[in-house]
C-alpha cells in the first residue's frame, strides 16, 4: 500500500515538471500559465485565482482594460517550495493614449496574495518582492529617468510604497525599458538564484534577453506566492498577461536542505533610492552662475550709461564750441 502511494506521488511529481533548461532545471506547471486558458481556469482545483476586474479571453488575461479606475489580479495558489527559480512572463501593455497613460503592473512574490490595495491594485506594506513595470512617471522632477521603468522592491512588511515618487526610496535596482505599445512580443524574465536577483527583458522581437539589472544579497524565503496585479486611475491602459513559465532552478545541497520559510525579505547591501541607473539631472543654475550673470548685466548697464553720459558731454562741448 505504502509503495503504491509512493509510486503515485512520484508519478504526480514527475508530470508536474517538464525538463527545460539543462540538468536540474524544470518548468513547474502549477506556477505557469499558457494557452488555452480554459484548461487553466475552468476547473475548481485551478492553481490560479482571478481578482477584481481581470477578464480572460482566448488570447490574453487582461488585468485591467484601457478604462479609468480599474484594478485586477492573477494570483497563484501554490506556495513556491523551491529556493531558486526563474520566471518568464509574456505580457502586453498598450492603449489609446499617446502621451498620458498608466499606471503599469507588478509581478509579485509575496507572503499575502490576493489582498486588494493601493499598490497597483494590491496590498501596501507587502512582505516580499515586487517587480514594478511602471509606465507613468509620477515623480518627474530632478531625476533623469525615462519611463517605462522597471524597479525591484524588497519589503519586510514595514515599508510604505509611495506612488508619488514611483517607489523610488524603496527601489533596490532598476532600469528603463520601452515595453509599452510595442508591435513585437514583450517579455520579462526574473531569476532568483543564490540570493542574486536578475531581471532581463526581451522587447525588440529579436528573441534575445537584455539584462535590466542583476543584484546580489537579496534575501527571500520560500513558500511565498507568485502573482500579478495592475490598476488604472485617472490614466489607463490595457495590462495583459499572455503567458507565464516558471522554472525551478538547480540549488546547492546546502540551500535545498536549509529551512528558508522564516527568512524575512531584505536587501541589506542595496543602496535604496540611489540606483546607478538613476542619475541626477543638472541642478539648474548655480549661485555662482547667477552672480556672474547679474554682475555682467550691471557692468553692461554701467558701460551703457557711461557711453550715453560721454556722448551727452561731447554734444554739450560741441554746442559750446560753435
Ligand atoms: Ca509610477
Amino acid at each position: 500500500m505504502y509503495s503504491i502511494a509512493l509510486i503515485s506521488f512520484c508519478f504526480i511529481f514527475l508530470i508536474n515538471y517538464t525538463f527545460q533548461q539543462g540538468q536540474g532545471s524544470f518548468e513547474v506547471r502549477e506556477h505557469s500559465v499558457t494557452r488555452p486558458y480554459a484548461s487553466v481556469f475552468s476547473t475548481s482545483n485551478s492553481n490560479w485565482d482571478l481578482t477584481g476586474n481581470t477578464i480572460v479571453t482566448d488570447k490574453f488575461i487582461r488585468l485591467t482594460p484601457d478604462v479609468q479606475s480599474k484594478a485586477g489580479g492573477l494570483w497563484n495558489r501554490i506556495p513556491v517550495y523551491y529556493p531558486d527559480w526563474e520566471m518568464h512572463v509574456q505580457f502586453k501593455v498598450f492603449g489609446e493614449a499617446k502621451t498620458l497613460f498608466g499606471d503599469g503592473f507588478v509581478i509579485w512574490y509575496v507572503r499575502d496574495p490576493k489582498i486588494a490595495g493601493p499598490v497597483y491594485g494590491s496590498k501596501d506594506f507587502f512582505q516580499g518582492l515586487a517587480i514594478v513595470m511602471d509606465t507613468y512617471a509620477n515623480r518627474n522632477d530632478d531625476y533623469s529617468r525615462t519611463f517605462p521603468y522597471i524597479s525591484a522592491i524588497v519589503n519586510n512588511g514595514s515599508l510604505h510604497y509611495n506612488h508619488d515618487d514611483d517607489g523610488f526610496n524603496l527601489t533596490v535596482a532598476s532600469c528603463e525599458s520601452h515595453f509599452r505599445g510595442r508591435d513585437t512580443d514583450t517579455l520579462v524574465a526574473i531569476r532568483y538564484q543564490d540570493n542574486r536577483l536578475t531581471v532581463s527583458t526581451d522587447t525588440e522581437g529579436q528573441n534575445k534577453w537584455t539584462e535590466c539589472f542583476s543584484i546580489a544579497d537579496i534575501n527571500l524565503p520560500t513558500h511565498y506566492y507568485f502573482g500579478f496585479s495592475a490598476a488604472t486611475g485617472e490614466l489607463s491602459d490595457n495590462h495583459d498577461i499572455i503567458s507565464v513559465h516558471t522554472y525551478q532552478l538547480e540549488s546547492s545541497e546546502e540551500r535545498r536542505k536549509e529551512d528558508r520559510t522564516g527568512i524575512l525579505p531584505s536587501a541589506p547591501t542595496a543602496n535604496m533610492g540611489s540606483d546607478n541607473n538613476i542619475t541626477s539631472k543638472p541642478k539648474g543654475w548655480s549661485v555662482l552662475k547667477i552672480f556672474a550673470i547679474v554682475a555682467l548685466l550691471i557692468i553692461t548697464i554701467l558701460v551703457g550709461v557711461g557711453i550715453l553720459f560721454y556722448m551727452k558731454q561731447r554734444r554739450y562741448h560741441s554746442s559750446r564750441l560753435y
